[in-house]
């Protein structure tokens, strides 16, 4: 249990860093971008997951310092990148306090712009959850006028997803593992999955399976038309110097 203070001087102390799973075109193999997931190195306790620390950021003033802290970190990884591979995204995970913060995505705009970023290479990663009040649906319809790309997260473990989807500027749907991992048998998951891919194909926004993990998952997402896969079988999240030998091995 971390104390507020704890967290402020670790985020003083850059202790928070972003790792990356990359994600791969599930018909060439070759890498379309990266996810950052957020990690607490602890002096004592190691490296942390963000369950360990995420929950006690929230409805402070620390969560909008940490985002801040994590993007600008990811967006200076994401320069060096794309100078190899210059269409390369990269994905980024929101919080519920950011999305509901009218000043923040002026930050967000002008940390990307300062980085050189262009918005279309750029993936905010939003759930459902985090979209149900105005001030935030408001806010995210902000973020697709500019530019950049918004993938609806875990779909498919909320309560109203295809009615958030369809009214809401998605460029990209990132179906939950739960429907992912070991849908080759498992019929109900399957069915799920399968209709997922098919309202993301008529939506028109690009398909993502999370969490594939076997080559029977890969196989089935390969069959059902799945354009976009994260996994622990094509990669765990890594620390961004070991992303850098990892890409070229993979394009
Ligand atoms: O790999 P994993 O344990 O890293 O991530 C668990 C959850 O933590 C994910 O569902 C993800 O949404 C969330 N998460 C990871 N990194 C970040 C981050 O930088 N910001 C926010 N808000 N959530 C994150
Ligand atoms: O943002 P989100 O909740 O989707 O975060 C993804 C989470 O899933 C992270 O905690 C990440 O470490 C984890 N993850 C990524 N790939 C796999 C996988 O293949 N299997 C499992 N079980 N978890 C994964
Ligand atoms: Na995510
Ligand atoms: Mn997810």
């Amino acid at each position: 249990q971390p104390r507020p203070d704890e967290i402020s001087r670790a985020l003083t102390a850059d202790e928070f860093i972003p790792f990356f799973q990359p994600k791969v075109s599930v018909s060439t193999g070759l890498t379309q971008g990266v996810e950052a997931l957020a990690r607490w190195q602890h002096p004592r306790h190691g490296l942390l997951g963000p369950q360990a620390f995420i929950p006690h950021m929230q409805g402070t003033p620390l969560m909008a310092r940490f985002t801040l802290s994590i993007i600008e970190q990811a967006l200076r990884h994401l320069m060096v990148w794309t100078q190899a591979q210059p269409s390369l995204s990269l994905s980024l995970n929101l919080s519920a306090d950011d999305l509901a913060d009218p000043g923040f995505i002026g930050q967000l705009t002008e940390l990307v712009t300062r980085y050189g970023a262009s918005p279309a290479s750029i993936i905010w990663e939003v759930t459902e959850t985090m979209i149900m009040n105005s001030r935030s649906m408001a806010n995210l319809a902000r973020l697709g006028l500019k530019g950049f790309g918004l993938s609806m997260d875990d779909y498919g473990i909320g309560y109203s997803s295809m009615q958030t989807l369809a009214r809401s500027p998605f460029t990209e749907v990132k179906i939950d593992r739960m429907f992912v991992n070991g849908a080759c048998d498992r019929r109900n998951r399957r069915a799920i999955l399968t209709s997922s891919l098919d309202m993301g194909r008529r939506l028109e926004i690009t398909t993502v399976a999370e969490g594939v993990e076997t080559m029977e998952d890969w196989q089935l997402l390969s069959d059902l038309g799945c354009e976009v896969a994260q996994g622990y079988l094509i990669a765990r999240p890594m620390p961004a110097a070991e992303l850098l030998t990892w890409i070229p091995e993979h394009r």
